[in-house]
């Protein structure tokens, strides 16, 4: 499939989408999110795929919602069509997607971009990666997500600072504050994140979808009833045969081969 402002392809077992508008800092216009939304649905279907990693590349994430295609719209357009960005497209098919979704982040993740950062499942920073929410400063506010993704994953503190005033946060920081798992350095941002996407691809697919449904539960749930869910999970895990695969395996000393059944 080809597009016009995205590159997507498969490999070993890995969905990549890179975000492709560098004149304009990949900044996210409706094509963009449309694609990002088809592209993701494609690799939901893909047998081939486990795992699927969003990235801008070496220089830049996202530095937000296209501010010039978004200037002219009223809010009438706005409410009435659902906000063609927001709307289904990539925000609903990143947040629904069964398989895991990894965002590697160089450079500015701001407005949008950064929201698009942590609708997925977790993110890679380089050193260089930049996130924010600036959209103050344009005289609007976030719009998918910003304010509840990122207050649940830093905290009021510094949610509220960077929304208020639109500071940005440094990788060293927003590993710091949980925003991302890990740094690595800029040049290795492409091939570590491209290897932990494999290695999750290499798992039991079943599998990894219980644990997802399991950790975004912690987010939202009481901890008893998150431990109750988990606690099932965990014992339909025995129901997969890919289970008894790797338990098997490990008692045989050899690698185990998840069917992903
Ligand atoms: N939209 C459109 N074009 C952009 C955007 C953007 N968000 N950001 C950068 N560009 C373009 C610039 O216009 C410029 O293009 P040109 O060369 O044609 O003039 C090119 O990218 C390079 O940008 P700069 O010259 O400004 O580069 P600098 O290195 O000087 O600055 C910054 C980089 C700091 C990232 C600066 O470009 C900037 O502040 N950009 C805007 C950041 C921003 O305000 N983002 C929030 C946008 S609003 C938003 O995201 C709302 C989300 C609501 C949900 C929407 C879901 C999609």
């Amino acid at each position: 499939m080809s597009y016009e402002c995205i590159l997507s392809e498969v490999k070993d077992g890995v969905g990549i989408i890179t975000l492709n508008r560098p004149k304009a800092m990949n900044a996210l216009n409706s094509t963009l999110c449309r694609e990002v939304g088809e592209a993701v649905d494609g690799f939901e279907v893909d047998d081939s795929v486990g795992c699927i990693l969003i990235t801008g590349g070496d220089q830049v994430f996202a530095a937000g919602a296209d501010i010039k295609e978004m200037k002219d719209q009223t809010f009438a357009d706005l409410y009435a069509k659902n906000f063609p960005y927001i709307q289904r497209d990539c925000w609903r098919a990143i947040d629904e997607a069964r398989k895991p979704v990894i965002a590697a982040v160089a450079g500015f993740a701001l407005g949008g971009g950064c929201e698009m950062t942590m609708a997925c499942d977790f993110i890679i920073a380089a050193d260089s990666a930049k996130f924010g929410q600036p959209e103050i400063g344009i005289g609007t506010m976030p719009g998918a997500g910003g304010t509840q993704r990122l207050t649940k994953a830093v905290g009021k503190a510094k949610a509220m600072e960077m929304c208020l005033s639109g500071r940005m946060m440094g990788a060293e920081e927003a590993e710091r504050a949980g925003l991302v798992s890990r740094i690595v350095p800029a040049e290795e941002l492409a091939e570590q994140s491209f290897k932990t996407a494999r290695k999750i691809a290499s798992m039991s697919r079943p599998a990894l979808t219980l644990i997802k449904e399991c950790v975004d539960m912690a987010v939202g749930s009481s901890l008893d009833d998150g431990l109750r869910f988990e606690r099932r999970a965990f014992e339909a895990t025995f129901a997969f045969e890919d289970c008894s695969e790797g338990m098997n395996a490990f008692a045989e000393k050899r690698k185990p081969e998840f069917k992903n059944r």
